[in-house]
């Protein structure tokens, strides 16, 4: 197979693209690609500092390196949920961060210098205080959650109602609240999610199999704030196939985990994701007629009504000023509440 640009042999074929593409012309068709949905979603702009939530994994780290190819001002958040599952899970994806952030700077002569320092302060609004943090662009933020709150995931989720045998459901509620204090702290106007087409598609087809519309009104490209003040979340990569977000990683030469997450093991969404692959391959690109149709649908107003019913009035939480649908509390404040 050869590169339809240069002729070179190709080292990705994308099927659904009816594109082959060599390892330089893949490396560049990526951020180009990326561009092109952050401008047709309008995500973000040139001037706004971007929170990008990274996990190790191969597509949130490929992000980073894109957003950062492409001149944005995008620093990383790494959440060390400190789950172990016998394969030292939160510490080898922390290492992969941190690896990956030295490797960048070493690449970039500017950043070598440290030639342009900002700085944010992180500070708890409940917990141990982390200390100030002072940083050369691009930073990891770096959240411990063991250390700030006193439990790790796996602790918190045997220790709650909410967790016990789904320590996923208070780990989504933990991460969000994370990455909203972060980025409200260190004043980020957006919060960005490596998020490939598979996740996504998952995500839609699960809910569209119960039509859980709550869910399907909530399911976008850009989230705006809650609340002025927060940040807007965003997925960049939600029209890549987690296919050409792994073959980006392989041909950077970024390193990443392997390994998921030992709680993902037996999920509805990775079931999901079998059946979708095995639809793909018998017809390349159904995945992302799916996605862009419901889209679509969407804009046209196919969930106006969903949406509608779905509004709530938010408060601010009385400990953490998060928004919360609850009086009082917010959900993840009374986690903590019972200890
Ligand atoms: S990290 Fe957390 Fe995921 Fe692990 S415990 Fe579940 S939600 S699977 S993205
Ligand atoms: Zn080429
Ligand atoms: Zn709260």
């Amino acid at each position: 197979m050869k590169c339809r640009k240069c002729g070179h042999e190709a080292v990705i074929n994308m099927r659904q693209h009816k594109l082959a593409l060599c390892g330089d012309h893949f490396l560049e068709w990526v951020p180009e690609q990326t561009q092109r949905f952050i401008e047709k979603y309008k995500m973000f702009t040139r001037d706004e500092r971007i929170l990008v939530a990274v996990s190790g994994g191969k597509d949130s780290l490929s992000l980073w390196d894109v957003l950062l190819r492409l001149g944005y001002r995008a620093d990383g958040l790494y959440i060390g949920l400190g789950i172990e599952g016998g394969v030292d899970y939160s510490n080898q994806s922390h290492e992969m961060c941190v690896h990956f952030l030295e490797n960048f700077k070493f690449q970039t002569p500017a950043l070598r210098t440290g030639a342009s320092v900002s700085n944010v302060n992180v500070t708890a609004d409940d917990g141990p205080q982390t200390t100030n943090t002072q940083y050369l662009i691009p930073t990891l933020h770096v959240v411990d959650i063991g250390k700030l709150y006193g439990e790790t995931i796996s602790e918190v989720a045997s220790r709650t109602t909410r967790g016990r045998g789904k320590p996923c459901s208070v780990c989504g509620l933990i991460k969000r609240h994370v990455m909203n204090r972060v980025a409200r702290d260190g004043g980020y106007d957006v919060l960005a999610t490596g998020h490939n087409l598979d996740d996504e598609v998952a995500v839609l087809f699960g809910n569209t199999l119960t039509w859980n519309a709550g869910y399907l009104v909530r399911q976008a490209p850009v989230l705006p704030a809650d609340k002025p003040g927060l940040a807007r979340k965003v997925k960049p990569f939600c029209r890549l196939y987690e296919r050409e977000s792994a073959a980006y990683a392989l041909v950077r030469g970024i390193e990443y985990i392997y390994d998921e997450c030992p709680f993902a093991e037996g999920s509805t969404s990775i079931a999901h994701k079998e059946v979708l692959n095995q639809m793909e391959k018998d017809s390349p690109g159904v995945k992302l007629q799916f996605y862009l149709n419901f889209l679509r649908a969407r804009e046209q107003g196919l969930f106006a009504g969903a949406e509608r019913a779905a509004h709530v009035e938010l408060n601010a939480c009385e400990k953490c000023g998060q928004p919360t649908s609850a009086p009082e509390l917010c959900a993840f404040c009374r986690l903590w509440e019972k200890r």
